[in-house]
């Protein structure tokens, strides 16, 4: 398939993404619900524009007037959020653009600013309103919104999308990756209220022995306004002014009895955010986070970091893309049995409900972008603005949870320079919108893309990237991929030169639920349980602080053929699509219990 040039370049990435702070609080109408769809595999409504096929203006056909090729009326109606894949079974595999279409009324004018928000569409977005182009998004795991001031008609409206779910070699991911890529308007649809002057952004946080709250108000009040942070059962004196630039920093020295969040004790304060008139509710929990050496600190105590790695996908037969709490409590819970208290999100920012589960459970969040394998377009000046503008709406929506405490900016990437560039300037934007949390990457330790020599048994981290990282991070699957046996994975010494913490960010094996036997035979529970014997037996004697096995459950990838045992599913879960433990979970669980002394 060719990529779809749709989205125009995004945004540089030193803005910071309009993303209405506390949404979840405020005023809004889903448009969540049935949407008609038409599928449009040639493209040719968005290449070669005609009224016939102009989907987005909505207008039927008229007696005596020229042939309509549509009519959204009777179109098939698909339940949104939804991946299509899962939706309509004839499309299981269908990758291109298809068209959205919902009607909404919109409440009466009350003075205020409407935006029309979306928290995922997979991948590239167009949107209309009442014919009317009101933005486009690129990315498929990132919200985005666009103002809709003065652009609502009284009582009913139309909405229609196009989305393009197709993947380019400069799009994020690239043209390979190791999931299925489920097109469509995969998380929800508001319609969200705000007053003429509102708080577009607050990051309220435990920084240098401070608490410490950065407000940003937008709107044509938003400079000299009235600012306060409240953090109930805490008598702080969090108050004040934004500045010319619509900005306000405010701190104070927390109480004594300040109680930390922490994955043993979970505290969230209830915190109110005021802004002029707009008042906003949070949950928001305090902990430090820190590295010293080669450990990694949480509240100042040394921790290894007992994760577990998992895509967004929920049980079941069929995999799918959307993940209700529900769904994400399932999985979670999983997690917590294993004994974790860390989840990888992998490879992309995941829905934000799943987050603020990781902050009530105690579970420390490792969130990511996909900058994936080596396909990606090192060079091209557009991939990186998307890197950065990707990387900036994961971190402005979840700077606020406790859980997170890794953002990483890649996964299994090459070396060269182009690279490193490219990632220098994502580390360095993070950094400056969140200097609170850990930096990290997944980095690779072969020869050609990570620094270990071929053939031998020391695998160092000399990654030129690691110099900008707090944590450094390998992936490696001795015992799996590779001439070793599992147990020949502890003939292999890993090394750090780096005076940084070093996480084993995956390692694994596929099996398939059921399939037993002798544990030298691929593919049965015997074999992966081996595999993770063997690699957890080597993480102290080379002076790993955490470890996140890949992966929690298995997951659907277009890429794995083995019609027997893989059938299209990635089989390295620990319980299987539809939810069964396999042998690896109690090798991995009797580890990290007798870890988390
Ligand atoms: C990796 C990737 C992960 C894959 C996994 C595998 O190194 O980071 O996305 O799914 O290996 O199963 O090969």
């Amino acid at each position: 398939a060719s990529p779809a040039p749709v989205a125009g370049p995004p945004a540089a990435g030193d803005e910071e993404p309009l993303l209405l702070f506390a949404q979840h609080d405020r005023p809004r109408t889903t448009l969540d619900g049935l949407w008609a769809y038409i599928l449009d595999q040639n493209d040719s409504a968005f290449r070669k524009p005609n009224a016939r096929r102009a989907f987005w203006l909505d207008e039927p056909q008229k007696v005596g007037g020229p042939v309509v090729e549509y009519d959204w009326s009777i179109s098939p109606r698909m339940e949104i959020p939804g991946d299509w894949n899962t939706r309509d079974p004839s499309l299981e595999w269908y990758d291109g653009p298809i068209y959205f279409h919902r009607r909404f009324q919109a409440p009466a004018e009350t003075g205020g600013r409407r935006f029309l928000s979306f928290e995922a569409v997979n991948y590239h977005a167009v949107v209309w309103l009442n014919g009317q182009e009101i933005g486009r998004h690129e990315g498929g795991f990132t919200p985005f919104v666009f103002e809709v001031t003065g652009k609502l008609k009284a009582g009913e409206n139309v909405v229609v999308l196009r989305v393009d779910d197709r993947v380019g070699p400069e799009t994020l991911p690239s043209l390979d990756f190791d999931w299925k890529n489920y097109g469509g308007i995969t998380r929800s649809v508001w319609l969200v209220e705000t007053p003429a002057t509102f708080l577009r952004d607050a990051f309220l946080r435990l920084e240098g022995g401070q608490i410490v709250a950065d407000l940003r108000a937008d709107g044509p009040a938003a400079a000299g306004l009235e600012v306060s942070v409240a953090i109930a059962g805490l008598n702080l004196p969090l108050s004040g002014k934004t500045g010319p630039d619509d900005r306000a920093r405010l701190s104070a020295k927390p109480p004594r009895g300040l109680k930390l969040w922490s994955p043993e004790t979970p505290t969230l304060y209830d915190v109110t955010f005021k802004a002029g008139e707009d008042v906003r509710r949070d949950r928001v929990g305090f902990r430090t986070l820190e590295t010293r050496g080669r450990q990694i600190l949480v509240n100042g105590k040394p921790r290894f970091i007992r994760g577990i790695a998992l895509h967004e996908e929920p049980l079941g037969a069929q995999g799918g893309r959307v993940m209700t709490p529900p769904e994400a409590r399932a999985l979670l819970e999983e997690a917590k049995a294993l004994g974790c208290d860390m989840v990888r999100l992998a490879h992309y920012p995941h829905t934000e409900s799943t987050v603020r589960l990781c902050d009530e459970l105690g579970l420390l969040v490792w969130s990511e972008i996909p900058v994936y394998w080596d396909d990606v377009a090192y060079e091209s000046p557009r991939t990186l603005a998307l890197a950065r503008a990707m990387a900036a709406e994961m971190v402005v929506r979840d700077r606020n949870r406790a859980s997170v405490a890794f953002w990483s900016v890649a996964n299994e990437t090459p070396t060269h320079q182009a690279r490193t560039t490219f990632l220098r300037h994502v580390v360095a934007d993070i950094r400056r919108l969140d200097p609170t949390r850990l930096l990290t990457a997944a980095l690779n330790k072969n020869i050609d893309v990570g620094g270990a020599k071929a053939g031998q048994n020391q695998f160092v981290v000399d990654d030129p990237l690691a110099p900008d990282l707090d944590v450094v991070a390998i992936n490696q699957y001795e015992g799996w991929y590779g001439p070793r046996t599992p147990d020949q994975a502890k003939t292999v010494r890993f090394s750090n030169p780096h005076d940084k913490p070093m996480m084993m960010s995956e390692f694994g094996a596929d099996a398939l639920y059921g399939e037993r036997g002798p544990k030298q035979n691929r593919w049965t529970e015997e074999y992966q349980a081996w595999v993770f014997e063997e690699t957890l037996a080597l993480l102290d004697r080379d002076g790993f602080v955490g470890v996140s096995p890949w992966v929690l459950k298995d997951f659907r990838s277009p890429r794995r053929w083995h019609a027997r045992y893989q059938d299209y599913w990635n089989r390295k879960g620990l319980v299987s699509n539809e939810g069964h433990r396999k042998l690896a979970f109690e090798t991995l669980r009797r580890y990290y219990a007798g870890k988390a002394s």
